[in-house]
């Protein structure tokens, strides 16, 4: 049995990377961070009590800050192949937090990669690493962007990405480790993180339709993206750690479309016009723009034979449908509660 590690397995990747390799029948362990709330909502479908047989899913508590923390849980997993996909993730938030950003980014990969170089120096293992890279590292570069293209990052967090990926290339070469880096594109889900401007927006359409939310307020509607399928682009992870060397790869569907499209899709699906409902905020909009991402694929394609499945459309449809559901759920306890409220039987 494959033993796998997840750095970030509570996020909306590692959560769908677990599931497409506990499928393929890999032990996998993965690093989760103490917090005063609950963060393990993405896995708890997937995590059954350890005390029982035929566990195949453990946890860890770990940070990309502490070093001892990531080596402690490589030595006592050994883990066949790591997946990196742990970051502060946020383009936004890296303006306001660029120094956490640049520490859990960069130096949290760095740090990962010495314990990796340590390890295998000592025992003579040879352990696979995936590096979560991101389109936003292309920045200002013109589309379409591929493994060729020149980096002009436009963020800390882009700067960050960056670093972690030269980190990758120099530990590749100067010691042999097999990383691979990822270059994904954006990709979304229904467990998109809530303030990424799809799950934003999917969530207020949900709310406004069920009549829990008046309004949306956004940044820049004009950027252009190139969005995929989370589901999909997990399962180019895994196609890049299964071959002999390791390469860097680009990952996108090919098509690019703007924040307004998005919204004529979204609000279209359950037949309401977003002009009505969105107002602008400055707040969201960054001091340092990407106008348009657009990848060029056709690297991975033609080697590993990874396709995308879901398009845009569909991709931004299956996202209202589930914040329909759930905004549904939202106004049934909102009902109950002014129900109970009426007869004098709510809680104060
Ligand atoms: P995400 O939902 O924001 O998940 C980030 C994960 O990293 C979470 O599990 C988070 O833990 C963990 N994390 C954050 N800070 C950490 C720290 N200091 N120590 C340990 N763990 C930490 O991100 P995602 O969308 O799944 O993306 C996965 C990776 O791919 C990230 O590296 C991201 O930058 C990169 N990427 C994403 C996209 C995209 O479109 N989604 C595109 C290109 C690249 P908590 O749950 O405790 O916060
Ligand atoms: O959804 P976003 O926050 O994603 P962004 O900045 O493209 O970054 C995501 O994709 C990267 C891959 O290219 C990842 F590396 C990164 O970790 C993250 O997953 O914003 C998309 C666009 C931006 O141009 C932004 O300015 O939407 C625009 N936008 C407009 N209004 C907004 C908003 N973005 C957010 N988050 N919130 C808004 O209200």
């Amino acid at each position: 049995m494959k033993r796998a590690l997840v750095t970030g397995i509570t996020g909306q990747d590692g959560s769908y990377l677990t599931e497409f390799l506990l499928a393929k029948g890999y032990a996998v362990h993965g690093i989760i961070r103490r917090a005063s709330s609950f963060n393990t909502d993405r896995i708890d479908h997937l995590y059954e009590d350890r005390h029982k047989e035929h566990v195949n899913l453990f946890l860890h508590y770990g940070e990309l800050g502490d070093a001892t923390s990531l080596r402690r849980v490589i030595e006592t997993t050994e883990p066949d192949e790591i997946y990196h996909l742990g970051a502060q993730s946020h383009v936004r938030v890296s303006f306001d937090q660029p120094l956490y950003t640049a520490d859990v980014d960069a130096s949290g990969t760095l740090r990962l990669l010495e314990a990796v170089r340590d390890i295998d120096g000592r025992t003579g293992r040879r352990t696979k690493v995936y590096n979560a890279g991101s389109s936003e590292m292309f920045g200002a570069s013109a589309p379409p962007q591929s493994e060729k293209t020149l980096f002009y990052p436009r963020s800390p967090y882009a700067v960050s990405k960056v670093a972690a990926h030269w980190f990758a290339v120099n530990y590749r070469e100067a010691y042999g480790i097999p990383v691979s880096n990822g270059i994904l594109f954006n990709h979304e889900s229904p467990r998109r993180g809530e303030t990424f401007v799809s799950r934003k927006i999917t969530r207020a359409v949900g709310r406004i339709y069920l009549g829990l939310q008046e309004s949306l307020y956004l940044g820049n509607l004009d950027a252009r993206r190139d969005w995929g399928f989370a589901g999909d682009y997990v399962e180019a992870m895994w196609l890049m750690l299964q071959q002999d060397d390791a390469d860097d790869f680009v990952v996108a569907t090919g098509e690019s479309y703007t924040v307004r499209e998005m919204l004529d899709v979204a609000f279209g699906h359950v037949e309401l016009d977003w002009r009505d409902y969105v107002r602008f905020d400055p707040r969201y909009v960054r001091p340092t723009e990407v106008d348009h991402l657009c990848g060029d694929a056709s690297k991975i394609r033609r080697t590993l034979g990874w396709e995308p499945r879901v398009g845009f459309e569909p991709l931004v449809r299956m996202m209202v449908d589930h914040d329909v559901e759930l905004a549904r759920g939202e106004r049934m306890l909102t009902d109950h509660g002014h129900a109970l409220a009426q007869r004098g039987l709510a809680s104060p």
